[in-house]
């Protein structure tokens, strides 16, 4: 039911970026808004310290606008550390876009994962450890075909392979049906 109403909807999306908008909800029968939102809590499997370089770092709004080894930023507690930062929204979307802030030695972020409320699990991006030249750098993952509201997002860093040095992750965004 749900997941049919959430195709619907999608294809609707699809159909409406020539019409406009307002089709959207007119068609789908649904008013849903958009939401886009900072992480609001975070753990993580370690990190370097109990606040700067901690996992709540990763909340909120950006705030390192530099490329450097920065304690807004959550780092692992080893340099060549393989670790989970997982991050919580306060508002579960049906989500379409994931946007990672990452701060230092992007490129090693290989897995990122959008949780539910059941604590089910999807992975939503995948990729081999490799140096990004590009920093800071903004991830930017679309998301299609998750159809249950989640809050959550889970992301691994793998500093074991290539050891660039932390990877760290200033804030992260969750865009979605809600
Ligand atoms: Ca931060």
């Amino acid at each position: 039911m749900k997941r049919t109403s959430t195709l619907l909807l999608a294809g609707a999306a699809i159909v409406a970026l020539a019409a406009g908008p307002m089709a959207v909800s007119a068609t789908a029968g649904q008013v849903r808004a958009t939401v886009t939102q900072w992480a609001s809590t975070a753990t993580a499997t370690s990190q370097y310290g109990s606040v700067d370089w901690a996992a709540r770092q990763a909340t909120g709004a950006p705030n390192v606008s530099e490329c450097a080894d920065n304690g807004d930023a959550w780092a692992s507690s080893s340099s060549t550390g393989y670790d989970k930062l997982t991050v919580g929204f306060s508002k579960a979307v049906v989500p379409s876009m994931v946007r990672i802030h990452v701060s230092y030695n992007p490129g090693q972020v290989t897995m990122v994962q959008v949780i539910d409320a059941a604590g089910t699990s999807t992975v939503i991006y995948r990729k081999a450890p490799r140096k990004i030249t590009t920093c800071p750098y903004v991830m930017s993952i679309p998301v299609t075909g998750v159809t249950t509201p989640i809050n959550r997002v889970r992301i691994t860093v793998n500093q074991q392979k290539l050891r660039l040095g932390w990877t760290e992750i200033d804030a992260v965004q969750l865009v979605g049906q809600g």
